[in-house]
């Protein structure tokens, strides 16, 4: 078995974004694409010799050809030993969880995460360091460099490895050691959470449910929630059913593991539970728009207590109750308060992070609890230095990810079952604990337009806009609302130093309510422009339930500063969240 040195030539379009590097399958199958990458992947992390790395994937269309690619090329590149999951198949977070778990030199996921895939649809590919995080920037932009002065990668002459069963194999000096991708991560969930506890309240309910006698005064916000008036007596053992919608993507086999062969949820719990390589044709994408056949399910009669669906890459997770959506900000918010009830955080949190888009619920928990909260730019790679150096325990995203130091991605299923452990303690709705959370806090309302596929020049046509009229949009006032500032997010890191600019604009109103602007980093088809809104109610209970009404004055007032409908074309955004 040769090293082959195959020459080649860089191609431009090689850069990282939000999360590794994303394209078509299309692309990524052009002679030489990935090979590039990888190469370059290689060339700038300098793992020295006789190194370990784990590999897998969200089993997407072409996860098993790259694999074989990646083994040839890691064999030729001194590789000692690649962790593979088996069938090629690993989550985000239980890859970051094995590269922690047994230490190794990094690891390399394959997955578009919440992208459609098959044959026409998105792959991807990302690295992750020996903390078990997304490669910080300085690494994405050395492996950018090297991919556009890349001229030969070195690939292993070598029969495809076999990866189906779990067990040792040899590739060249390298060795490939296949695993079950669920053991490890299963066991790191059963050490933070109350499985008992959990188990306790599947097999017996006794959940109060929101009384529809409950008057305003009765919630005031200013009154702390006492556990039993204004809520309906339990049913006592009744049932407390759950659905978890695994898309037809990876979480399928870690969701019957954990929930149903662990938690002992009845069989038919876990829906859509056999990964497929083109999601069934779905966008694995877990919100109220893609994941409809939970919504359907959760906001039909006879509803389960519980729902949750996670994406592609297992990372991204949707909270639901009966007929009720938690948004992503709000469930941060939720398990920062509620983190003493898991034994994983019964000590307390050292400080929560969110990234800037993210609502500021979790700034008003941080605030009653005392620690630190930090506002970092898009993208889980900006957790992982506060993680590391101790400051902060939980962080979150807006777009549907969670997750703490337990590993270094975001983390679906661990939100699931933090959710499940909270709700086995507390023995409330899913409503009833959010409600009395806003009771507590007051309300972030919160809402995301997504506007796919615009025309790039377009796109950035507007973004240009509203920098250019920061100036005058200082101190203006549209209705109710006046700009405190407005600018273009920069993040400097307190571990390292290293400052991110261009991390989105900014619109911020004196009551705090906000604004903001960003263009996706993930997308693969021209440019998706992401406008967030947010306001602050402090009188929660009675008014506004809807987002949408909350914020329609606020809506209004971005379309009009942005020239969105002008200069796009667009009359309505793709997804609202
Ligand atoms: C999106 C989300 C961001 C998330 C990223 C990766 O990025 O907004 O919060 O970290 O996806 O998530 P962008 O640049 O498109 O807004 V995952 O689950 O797709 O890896
Ligand atoms: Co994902």
């Amino acid at each position: 078995m040769g090293i082959r040195i195959v020459s080649t030539r860089p191609f431009s379009d090689q850069k990282p974004g939000t999360s590794g590097l994303r394209k078509k399958v299309t692309a990524f199958r052009q002679p030489h694409y990935l090979e590039n990458f990888v190469q370059s992947i290689f060339d700038s992390i300098a793992a020295p010799k006789g190194a370990t790395l784990v590999l897998g994937g969200d089993g997407r269309y072409y996860n098993r050809e790259a694999i074989q690619i990646i083994l040839k090329m890691a064999a030729a590149n001194g590789i000692g030993r690649v962790l593979l999951g088996r069938g090629g198949i690993l989550s985000t977070p239980a890859a970051s969880c094995v590269i922690r778990k047994y230490q190794t030199f990094g690891g390399i996921i394959l997955s578009a995460s919440h992208n459609p895939g098959g044959p026409d649809g998105d792959f991807g590919i990302k690295y992750n360091t020996g903390n078990g995080g997304p490669a910080p920037e300085k690494v994405t932009e050395a492996i950018f460099a090297r991919s556009k002065t890349i001229v030969e990668y070195r690939m292993l002459d070598a029969a495809d490895v076999a990866f189906d069963a779990v067990g040792e194999t040899s590739l060249g000096n390298m060795k490939v050691q296949v695993f079950d991708p669920v053991s490890d991560y299963a066991e790191l969930m059963e050490s933070l959470f109350d499985f008992a506890a959990i188990r306790n309240l599947l097999a017996a309910g006794d959940i109060a449910q929101p009384d529809a006698q409950t008057s305003c005064t009765e919630m005031s916000p200013l009154r702390p929630f006492p556990q039993s008036a204004g809520y309906a007596s339990n049913v006592s053992g009744a049932r407390f059913h759950i659905k978890f919608d695994a898309m037809h993507a990876v979480n399928g086999p870690y969701a019957k593991e954990i929930l149903e062969r662990r938690l002992g949820a009845p069989a038919g719990s876990v829906i859509n539970a056999v990964p497929l390589v083109d999601f069934g044709g779905g966008h694995p994408d877990p919100n109220l728009t893609y994941a409809h056949d939970l919504v359907e399910i959760m906001y039909g009669a006879e509803a389960p207590d519980f729902g949750a669906a996670s994406d592609g890459d297992g990372d991204r997770n949707m909270i639901l109750g009966q007929r009720f959506f938690v948004t992503p900000s709000d469930s941060l918010a939720v398990l920062a308060a509620n983190a003493t009830l898991a034994p994983g955080y019964e000590q307390g949190l050292a400080g929560v992070a969110r990234s800037m888009p993210t609502s500021a619920a979790v700034d008003r928990v941080a605030q009653a609890l005392n620690i630190p909260c930090y506002e970092t730019p898009t993208g889980w790679k900006f957790f992982g230095n506060l993680m590391d150096a101790g400051k902060v325990t939980l962080c979150g995203e807006e777009s549907f990810g969670t997750g703490s130091d337990h590993v270094r991605e975001k983390d679906g299923l661990w939100a699931v079952l933090f959710w499940l452990n909270i709700l086995a303690a507390r023995r409330l709705s899913v409503e009833s604990i959010v409600r009395e959370h806003w009771a507590k806090y007051g309300r972030n309302v919160y809402s995301r337009y997504d506007y796919e596929g615009l025309p790039t020049e377009a796109a950035q046509g507007v973004m240009q806009h509203l920098k250019n009229n920061f100036a005058t949009l200082a101190g203006a006032q549209f209705g109710k609302y006046t700009v405190k500032y407005c600018d273009d997010f920069s993040y400097t890191d307190p571990v390292d130093g290293s400052v991110s600019t261009g991390q989105g604009v900014r619109i911020i109103f004196t009551d705090g309510s906000r604004i903001v602007f960003r263009l996706s980093g993930t997308g693969t088809e021209g440019a998706t422009l992401r406008v967030y809104l947010e306001a602050f109610e402090a009188d929660v209970v009675c008014h506004h339930l809807d987002a949408q009404v909350a914020l329609a004055d606020l809506i209004g007032i971005a379309l009009q500063i942005s020239e969105l409908k002008l200069r796009t074309g667009r009359e309505q955004p793709t997804v609202i969240t």
